[in-house]
């Protein structure tokens, strides 16, 4: 029997990290190379335009699980019936603007997109923000989207994951698949926390692998922390194929089963969680999946003293956070 037709969305479609996010979907990078699907693409009114280009470039690679293409700008006619929604669009930081300024004005999009998301997308829908910034956007998201489970919200830390992994790798030479149990903690910001104390590489303690300590707790954290920056400082443009890989990843964590002892990082509602954090905060945590779409925060891992007083800090950046946009997390 066919497969029913899975609907994607993906706001920001014009943007840099959709160009690079859209056809790899398509190709069957999202959900595997049996699922037809369909795409929903969104921009704001100004560019919407745009799509058109991005719409018959799509076409015209021939995708064979690509079923059907909608693009618009009302995000209530662009959410109907989605399965999964990749929040990719938002304004970038502008000449002057504060950090609380971008939290607020992104802000409100979340606002009318978490409206939309309650309203009109599948009740099982996944929702992952990939937009900056991340963590509380999703919270604003998760708020005015009461008929969706929490659960279903994250806020894209994989890329952080995926640069810390990439850091081990160029440092030992060992392949991905033998580098597990990295985490990321906290916010997708500078104050995040790079916890590479669970580490193994090739079944091993990292540290029987590298010796240098100091390494890792220096360098290694701040490359992690301070990549994104490097690569706009390198390539003059902030990253995108590495942001859309790990979008895809993001969202790949929950519909394949994690691999037996490993986890994955992902920003996700505090509610109830196992480390004490406050609670109706979105923080990435370490999360495993048995690929149904659900996940749960892997418990009882200890940490380090200095893991502990950097958590304390990124959690009280997230708490700072959700005080400066706490209108826009009121529902109407
Ligand atoms: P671009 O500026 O290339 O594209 C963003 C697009 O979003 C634009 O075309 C804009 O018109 C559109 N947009 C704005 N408001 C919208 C709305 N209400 N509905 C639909 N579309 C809307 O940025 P790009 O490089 O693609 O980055 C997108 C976002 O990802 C940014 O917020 C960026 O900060 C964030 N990132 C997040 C990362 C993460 O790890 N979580 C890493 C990469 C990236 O920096």
């Amino acid at each position: 029997m066919a497969k029913e037709v899975k609907r994607i969305a993906v706001t920001g479609g014009a943007g840099n990290i959709a160009y690079n996010l859209l056809f790899r979907i398509a190709a069957g990078a999202l959900l595997g190379k049996e699922q037809p699907i369909a795409l929903h693409i969104m921009e704001i009114p100004k560019v919407v335009d745009a799509l058109e280009g991005v719409k018959m470039e799509l076409e015209d690679c021939t995708f064979s699980l690509l079923k059907e293409i909608r693009i618009g700008c009302d995000p209530m006619e662009m959410f109907r019936g989605v399965d999964y929604a990749l929040l990719v669009g938002g304004k970038p930081r502008g000449p002057g603007m504060e950090r609380k300024d971008l939290l607020y004005e992104n802000g409100k999009i979340f606002v009318e997109q978490g409206y939309a998301l309650n309203a009109m997308a599948s009740p099982d829908c996944k929702v992952l923000v990939v937009a900056n910034p991340c963590n509380t956007s999703c919270l604003i998201a998760m708020h005015h989207a009461p008929n969706l489970p929490r659960k279903n919200f994250h806020a894209m830390t994989h890329l952080d994951q995926n640069r810390a992994i990439g850091q081990l790798m160029v440092k030992t030479g060992a392949h991905p698949l033998e580098i597990s149990n990295m985490i990321i903690w906290g916010n997708h910001s500078p104050t995040q926390v790079p916890d590479w104390s669970h580490v193994k590489i090739g079944r091993k303690p990292i540290t029987d692998i590298i010796a240098d300590k100091a390494w890792l707790d220096g360098d290694f954290i701040t490359t992690v922390q301070e990549r994104g920056a490097a690569i706009i400082a390198a390539r003059g443009k902030s990253s995108a194929a590495s942001a859309a890989n790990a979008a895809l990843d993001g969202i790949r964590n929950l519909v394949i089963p994690t691999r037996p002892g490993d986890w994955f990082s992902s920003g996700v509602c505090s509610d109830g969680n196992p480390y004490g954090i406050e609670e109706n905060l979105i923080f990435s945590m370490p999360c495993r999946s048995n690929g149904d779409g659900n996940y749960e925060v892997v418990p009882g891992l200890e940490w380090s003293q200095s893991v502990k007083e950097k958590i304390k800090i990124t959690e009280q950046e997230l708490i700072e956070e959700r005080e400066l946009v706490k209108d826009l997390l009121v529902v109407s």
